[in-house]
């Protein structure tokens, strides 16, 4: 006996991605339902060796579903995941609408998984920002072994982060580069895209961060530890698919390189690629389609007393968001449903 899972914005890039790895997954599925804003209904989306038309989520009914897996803004999310939740059915938001809400739990398997128990505050368990899910899975073994103490990071995100006008906005600025008459002028974002890089993602705030810097620093203190200071930048970058980030770490106590490869190595969902030569690391092109968080260039920061520094990169569609989703699902289902 399986579940029954409603995956609610089907037909986005991030629905998608759930569709796909609910069934490379084989998550245990009785019935699945895919759906989408009235705008695109009836496009159909695969599920695995099959064609889900998708169904009107105005209309939807989740009484007796079993989990629902959300991937539309926060908006829309507001509107149904509480109808939802209140029906019964529990929802794994990938929206930030309810992450910083002490009520709902925020998640990655791989680091808090105990945390799924407190869904049934409001039936609904929250999923990161892809940028904080990677480096989470990272910092945690890291953590474990000498305590984080400081982060530094700065980012490198793929326009996927931001949709499929994106996407299209960065393929067609680059063609319109080489071609007169069609170039394109920015649209999705405030600057060119293609053959450039913009130091913005999401909305600023009064301190002069942006929203997405300051997500990583809170959702890091709710997932892993709140002790741990996180100082972030956050660049959009000229690549399709895969966030990179370059992490600085200062620990409490002394962490020697090798022994943070070795801990990497053997931590969940990582996988150390590091040779110190041309190519002996992970890009993001690399990562496309993959589940794991890949840790490249570790090495010690010689101008504080314990510090590394790491590269790390990952699908921001899957760990990021989609997969982050399947695998909460996975443990709601061993740890609470008990069906599958
Ligand atoms: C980006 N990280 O790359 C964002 C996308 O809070 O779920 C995901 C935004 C979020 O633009």
């Amino acid at each position: 006996m399986g579940y029954k899972v409603v995956v609610v914005g089907a037909t986005g890039n991030v629905g998608r991605e759930m569709l796909n790895i609910l069934a490379e997954r084989e998550f245990p599925v009785d019935e699945i339902a895919a759906l989408a804003s009235r705008k695109s209904l009836g496009t159909e989306v695969s599920f695995g060796d099959r064609t889900l038309k998708t169904q009107d989520l105005d209309q939807f009914d989740f009484t007796g579903w079993d989990i629902a897996l959300f991937a539309i803004g926060s908006d829309a999310t507001k509107q149904y995941a509480p109808k939802a939740a209140a029906s019964g059915c529990i929802v794994i938001d990938n929206s930030s609408l309810y992450r910083y809400d002490p009520e709902v739990p925020l998640v990655v398997p791989e680091v808090n998984a105990d945390a799924v128990m407190g869904y049934g505050r409001k039936n609904i368990i929250a999923n990161p920002n892809c940028s904080t899910a990677q480096m989470v899975v990272a910092l945690k073994p890291l953590h474990d072994r000498a305590k984080i103490k400081r982060v530094v990071v700065s980012t490198y995100q793929s326009v996927s982060g931001t949709g499929k006008e994106a996407i299209d906005e960065l393929w067609n600025q680059t063609k319109g580069v080489y071609v007169p008459g069609q170039e394109v002028e920015p649209s999705v974002y405030p600057r060119q895209i293609a053959f450039n890089v913009i130091p913005h993602i999401d909305s600023f705030m009064e301190d002069g961060q942006t929203r997405e810097e300051w997500k990583m620093t809170v959702e890091t203190k709710k997932i892993l530890d709140p002790s741990i200071k996180v100082t972030a930048t956050c660049v959009r970058v000229p690549v399709f698919v895969g966030h990179s980030e370059a992490v600085n770490v200062e620990f409490e106590d002394f962490l020697d390189e090798e022994e943070a490869r070795d801990i990497l190595r053997e931590a969940p969902g990582c996988l150390v690629v590091d040779k110190r030569e041309p190519g002996g690391y992970v890009t993001p092109i690399e990562c496309v389609g993959e589940y794991a968080t890949y840790i490249s260039r570790i090495r010690q920061d010689g101008t504080i007393e314990n510090g590394l520094n790491m590269w790390i990169v990952s699908d921001n569609l899957r760990k990021g968001a989609a997969l982050n989703a399947v695998q909460i699902a996975e443990v709601l289902g061993q740890r609470v449903l008990k069906k599958g």
